[in-house]
């Protein structure tokens, strides 16, 4: 679908990390098809192409969804090569389980891989009464001291109605490395999903 593999377009991986029932895979489907669809776990990743405008250049942006299970975790580390941006989903409604988040984004931004690479942290479900709001999280997460060192924004989301789903998407486009730009690399595709598949087999 689509002409995302032309030559003529740059593309920017970007990561959608995040624990289990973040609504991670809820977000790449409105984004990508602005429809709400009932998801499962995801076991492994799913990955889409959005186009977007960045210097006046069309860009193909590669979302690579990875599963936010306990033992899906381990993987994670396989995708931060070249990434050109880390979206990490937060269930801001889920106060039980904001350390827990906490420390798995704590952990993934030790990676050398990961250095300097922008973080876009989505307080999501704001559609739950009780979510946290962007200061809160802001807070909660200490982000300057977590961030520090690389560029960084909390947006508050719904990947259920949609609020600030369009937002995040912006915001990710203007935050992210193209390869033309320092620390940024470009990569193929083809043989990524490759890799990954063969590696998720197990
Ligand atoms: N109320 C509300 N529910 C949401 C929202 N986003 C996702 N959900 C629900 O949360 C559950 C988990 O959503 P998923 O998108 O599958 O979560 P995930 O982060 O992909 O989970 P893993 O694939 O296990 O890592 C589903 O029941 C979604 O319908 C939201 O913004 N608001
Ligand atoms: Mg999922």
């Amino acid at each position: 679908m689509g002409h995302h593999g032309s030559k003529s377009s740059v593309e920017a991986r970007v990561l959608l990390l995040g624990l289990d029932n973040a609504g991670k895979s809820t977000l790449l489907y409105k984004l990508k098809h602005n429809v709400s669809v009932s998801t499962v776990p995801t076991i492994g990743f799913n990955v889409e192409t959005l186009d977007a405008r960045k210097n006046r250049k069309n860009i193909a942006v590669t979302m690579w969804d990875v599963g936010g299970q306990g033992k899906m975790r381990d993987h994670w580390k396989e995708y931060y090569q070249s990434a050109a941006a880390v979206v990490f989903v937060v269930d801001a409604s889920d106060v039980a389980r904001l350390e827990e988040a906490r420390s798995e984004l704590e952990k993934a931004l030790r990676s050398e891989h990961l250095r300097g690479c922008p973080l876009i942290l989505l307080a999501n479900k704001q559609d739950v009464s009780g979510a946290l709001t962007v200061t809160e999280m802001k807070d909660k997460f200490d982000m300057r001291k977590m961030c520090a060192g690389r560029d960084w924004f909390v947006q508050p989301c719904s990947g259920s109605t949609g609020f600030g789903v369009a937002e995040a998407f912006s915001r990710v486009v203007q935050m992210v490395k193209l390869p033309s730009e320092p620390g940024a690399v470009k990569e193929n595709i083809k043989d990524t999903v490759h890799y990954l598949r063969s590696n998720s087999k197990q």
